[in-house]
């Protein structure tokens, strides 16, 4: 396999885009690409001030070095859990995101629940009966409130997170399997700001499959946890995501095609509102008389000149 711009050979093919990539034109579309999405959904400018929450893992980290390398104004918060696991999960990430920063000149705020808290994510969870044996519920809504806490207390105009494709396609799978219609208004590449103190957020590599975000944290050489948090084990979106996966083998393309005909469903309105035929411009055939949905000769009427060689 051949990169597509210089020829060399390739480091990565992504099928789903028909793209062959050597490394150096590989570590130069992603961030080409990614300016593309920050553009496309007006996700924030250059004048903004950016806190990147990241987690010492490839896809926050990668988001945050992409960042730096575009020249966004952009600041790192890591939130210490606590999480142990016999792999020390929360300290050897914090070590790695405070190296990144720190070889980059960039600064990370750190902020550690144990000592605001006085407790970690595992004793808190053990204090209340949300998760029962997982913390996830707890940890999910602390992260969640903290993020938003420092975001707005500090004055940032964004909060971005390294949410991948392929986790906005697990989240997306899981919402229309519980057609949990509030989540799903607001799933997307921007939640905006609201009244009542949300920050404004933003997923910039939201259309960028794990596996490219892999590929990019390796090839430029970031340090990142390899571990999941232990707890991840048995998850629903891990489960989620290996049927996505299943499928995405055998239709190159799916996951991508899943997130984006979603997105475009929302912006049209038309998966909420039910399709008034006339309304919605249904048409009649010319030719038999049947309803269509485009102008012009209905679908089985063009075959049927095609077939017959008309
Ligand atoms: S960090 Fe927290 Fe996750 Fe670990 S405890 Fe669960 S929610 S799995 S993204
Ligand atoms: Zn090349
Ligand atoms: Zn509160």
């Amino acid at each position: 396999m051949k990169c597509r711009k210089c020829g060399e050979k390739a480091v990565i093919n992504m099928p789903q885009h028909k793209l062959a990539l050597c490394k150096q034109h590989y570590l130069e579309w992603m961030p080409e690409q990614t300016e593309r999405f920050i553009q496309k959904y007006h996700m924030f400018g250059r004048e903004d001030r950016i806190l990147a929450a990241v987690s010492g893992g490839k896809d926050s980290l990668s988001l945050w070095d992409i960042l730096w390398r575009l020249g966004y104004k952009c600041d790192g918060l890591y939130i210490c859990l606590g999480i142990e696991g016999g792999v020390n999960y929360s300290a050897e990430s914090q070590r790695l995101a405070e190296k990144f920063a720190e070889e980059r000149g960039l600064r990370l705020r750190v902020y550690d629940i144990a000592s605001e808290h006085g407790q970690t994510i595992s004793e808190i969870n053990a204090r209340t009966s949300r998760g029962q044996n997982k913390p996830c519920s707890v940890c999910g809504m602390v992260k969640r409130q903290v993020m938003n806490r420092v975001a707005r207390e500090e004055g940032y105009q964004v909060l971005v997170t390294g949410h991948n494709l392929d986790d906005e396609a697990a989240v997306l799978f899981g919402n229309t399997l519980n057609w949990a219609v509030g989540y799903l208004a607001r799933q997307g590449p921007v939640l905006e700001a609201n009244a009542l103190g949300l920050a404004r957020k933003a997923k910039p590599l939201c259309r960028f499959y794990e596996r490219e975000m892999t590929a990019y944290a390796l090839l430029s050489g970031i340090e990142y946890i390899y571990d999941e948090c232990p707890y991840a084990v048995g998850s629903k979106s891990i489960y989620y995501k290996e049927i996505l996966n299943k499928m995405e083998a055998d239709r190159p393309g799916l996951k991508l095609t899943y997130y984006l005909s979603f997105l475009e469903a929302k912006k049209t309105g038309a998966f909420i509102k039910p399709a008034d035929d006339e309304k919605e411009g249904m048409h009649t055939c010319p030719t038999c008389g049947q309803p269509t949905t485009a102008a012009g000769e209905c679908s089985f009427c063009k075959m049927m000149t095609k077939i017959h060689g008309a």
